[in-house]
């Protein structure tokens, strides 16, 4: 087989580069691990920037999400007993909008699919090759035969343990990584939000976070210790938890309901450089992860696929390299922002186990003054809403 740009990956950056691809011309194949149904099974990000948006737009996929998608002005930070909104819209001019992963995902692959462009599900072994010269291609097994493509690039939009950073160790490539002492339960519940905006919780027995999918749909979070097990988390003891967090008037009028999903994911900071390795490029997760208290990892891989793309529609309409040599260097630019925003509001917002009372009394200080001075919020919203392209 052959094929313009080989994607691995059908994750939102596979699918939303793969989409801006075919409607410029360009001939790309995306292969994935798993199938579908297993992608479309894992609940993950809520929040989209403008930037993730106008994306959707362009790409023509972005129907469904403006008829189904929930536009907030704003969020809500929690802690001593107050609470304080962040007014989004009126700090900064724009919204974000709540549109879970999983209905991007499937609108994407519906797009995908009727475009008639080529997915390949459930390939083992997905392996780079020969990317450091001008004729790559990538291996996969199927039904215990092995194909080939060959392509002018390879994408490795194949998230934080795929086998394209895989490939590029001992390349040059320089890792930055930090490792939260804790993670995220999360619950998604057939229950209406607590609150019509998303709330931020610091409270002594750690961070809880409200968010939602839907006016029926609601998907909380509760710091736990890494060692927690999910199995252990009975529902009602998660939604004991998770009131213990809250101001008692929110406490009091949530709904709670039998759990549809539940997880523990553990928190990170890691970024990956460069992200060009000759005709390969790390896209999205498989170059940075964030940890999800800023909700920047979907939105970075929609960056991420802007410069990219921009660099690949140069290269094949005015043969110029101008834009792929400097996809890296772009990229990375608003990721190293969007980094420190997330580790700064997750340093903010939860308890830390070895930072002792000093570290509590910080913290209490941050959120006093940040309730307390517009231009503080305004550096906290301008972050939130999302950094321009
Ligand atoms: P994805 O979504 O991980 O997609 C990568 C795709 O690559 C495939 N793949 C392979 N394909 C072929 N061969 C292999 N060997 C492969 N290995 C993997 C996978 O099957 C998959 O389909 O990466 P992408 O597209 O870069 O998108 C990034 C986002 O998914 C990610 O940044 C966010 O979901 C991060 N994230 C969250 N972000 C938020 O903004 N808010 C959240 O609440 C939030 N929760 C989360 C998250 C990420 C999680 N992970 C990674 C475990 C919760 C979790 C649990
Ligand atoms: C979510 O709805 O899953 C969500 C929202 C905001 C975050 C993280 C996760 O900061």
């Amino acid at each position: 087989m052959r094929t313009q740009v080989v994607i691995i990956g059908s994750g939102p950056s596979g699918l939303m580069l793969g989409a801006l691809l075919s409607k410029s011309g360009i001939d790309n194949i995306i292969i994935d691990r798993v199938d579908r149904d297993y992608i479309l099974g894992r609940i993950r990000a809520g929040v989209l920037e403008v930037g993730a948006i106008g994306l959707m737009d362009r790409i023509g996929a972005g129907e469904r999400m403006h008829r189904e998608g929930l536009l907030h002005d704003g969020f809500s930070l929690s802690f001593s007993g107050r609470r304080h909104r962040i007014a989004l819209k009126e700090l900064t001019g724009t919204s974000v909008m709540v549109y879970g992963q999983t209905e991007l995902t499937r609108d994407l692959m519906d797009h995908r699919e009727q475009s008639g462009a080529k997915t390949i599900y459930n390939a083992g072994n997905v392996t780079p090759h020969e990317f450091d010269g001008e004729k790559p291609y990538v291996t996969y097994e199927r039904d215990g035969v092995t194909h080939r493509i060959d392509c002018d690039f390879i994408a490795g939009c194949d998230g934080y343990h795929g086998p394209s950073r895989a490939a590029v160790q001992g390349k040059g490539l320089q890792t930055y990584e930090k490792v939260y002492p804790f993670g995220w339960l999360g619950v998604l519940a057939d229950v209406p939000p607590v609150h019509h905006e998303l709330i931020y919780a610091n409270h002594a027995r750690g961070f809880a976070l409200c968010s939602q999918r839907s006016p029926t749909r609601s998907r909380y979070y509760v710091q736990v210790p890494l060692t927690d097990k999910v199995e252990e988390w009975s529902d009602d003891a998660f939604w004991d938890e998770i009131r213990r967090r809250l101001p008692e008037d929110v406490a009091q009028s949530m709904v709670t309901g039998p759990s549809i999903e539940k997880s523990i994911a553990p928190l990170r900071s890691f970024v990956a450089e460069p992200l060009r390795f000759g005709r390969l490029f790390l896209v999205g997760d498989a170059g940075h992860i964030v940890p999800p208290t800023g909700a920047k990892g979907l939105n970075l891989a929609a960056s991420d696929v802007h410069y990219l793309f921009a660099g690949l529609e140069e290269f094949y309409g005015e043969k110029s390299k101008a834009g792929i040599d400097a996809y890296s260097a772009r990229a990375l630019r608003r990721i190293w922002k969007a980094e420190r925003f997330s580790w700064s509001m997750t340093m903010l917002m939860h308890r830390f186990p070895d930072d002792g009372e000093f570290g509590q009394k910080v913290q209490e200080a941050e959120l006093d003054y940040l309730a307390s001075s517009v231009p503080a919020q305004t550096a906290m919203a301008e972050n939130y809403v999302g950094l321009p392209y």
